[in-house]
């Protein structure tokens, strides 16, 4: 029986790279996120390359009562979920505590953590009755450290730091594995997103730096979730090679090169 994987913020960067690895491996992928016409799309070209099942939902994670019912229609269309990619989310703004966008702040938080749970309580049950299953957490190097300005998006990031653990300590003797994957930058929309379309600004945020790509963090996700049964990796924190934590990194041609 082919295996099913869940995976929110499916139309772009990480989320879209995840679903197409996890397709490519043969898995159905359940794919989600606003932008129904980018899910849509996905669906034909997987559908189109590799002999799975692409289901959509188009749903925004922060309305309690949108979750429910695209999960509830999910639970009538898959036997059941193997993998949870909790991976939707974003950052809004950058600017110090004393002047933030107090929209800003609700729009990460009913995001991030919000978003994160209301999906997770929705799946975790049917794991929890399967005895089995993987929930994989996007989380953050913002997560393991503070940056300038990063306040609220960094404390979103820490509750899912904590929610992991939590995650994993509740879900352990059903055995279901759990775990953080915690990148630093990567060039996806992330930073469209924060600097609200201003293209220049997302641009100027990877320059010189030779980012991660979404599929690396695809890769990384696929080598978690094949690992042996009794094996499974709680945290893991990944940078590309000339960053070392969410406040230190160099340009690649600070590097000294071999
Ligand atoms: P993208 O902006 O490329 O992708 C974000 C995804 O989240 C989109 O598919 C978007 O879908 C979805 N999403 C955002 N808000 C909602 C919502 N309200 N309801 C449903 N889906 C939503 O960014 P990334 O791929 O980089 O980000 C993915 C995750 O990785 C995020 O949690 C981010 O915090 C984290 N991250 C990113 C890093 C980076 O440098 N890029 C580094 C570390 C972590 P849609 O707009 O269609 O709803
Ligand atoms: C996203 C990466 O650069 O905001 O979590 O720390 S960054």
């Amino acid at each position: 029986m082919s295996k099913t994987i869940l995976v929110t913020g499916a139309t772009s960067g990480f989320g879209k790279a995840i679903a197409e690895r996890f397709a490519k491996e043969g898995y159905n992928v359940c794919i989600t996120g606003r932008r129904k016409d980018r899910l849509e799309k996905i669906k034909a070209e997987l559908e189109k390359q590799y002999p799975v099942r692409i289901i959509i939902h188009a749903f925004d994670v922060r309305v309690r009562k949108q979750v429910e019912d695209a999960m509830n229609h999910l639970k009538t269309q898959v036997e059941r979920i193997d993998i949870l990619v909790n991976n939707a989310g974003l950052a809004s703004g950058m600017s110090p505590i004393d002047e933030g966008n107090i929209d800003d702040w609700e729009t990460m938080i009913d995001t991030n953590v919000k978003g994160l749970l209301y999906v997770t309580r929705q799946i975790a049950p049917l794991m929890r009755a399967q005895a089995s299953g993987h929930i994989i957490n996007i989380g953050s190097t913002a997560a393991k450290l503070v940056y300038r300005h990063g306040n609220v998006y960094c404390a979103t990031k820490y509750a899912v730091d904590a929610l992991n653990q939590a995650m994993r300590i509740d879900l352990l003797p059903y055995g279901i594995k759990v775990t953080a994957i915690n990148p630093g930058m990567a060039e996806t929309e992330f930073s469209l997103v924060r600097f609200k379309g201003d293209e220049e600004r997302a641009k100027n945020t990877y320059a010189g730096i030779n980012a991660l790509r979404a599929e690396d963090i695809a890769d990384i996700a696929w080598y978690c979730a094949s690992l042996p049964p009794h094996v499974c990796i709680n945290d893991l924190i990944v940078t590309c090679l000339t960053q070392a934590t969410s406040v230190y990194a160099i340009k690649e041609a600070e590097r000294v090169k071999p």
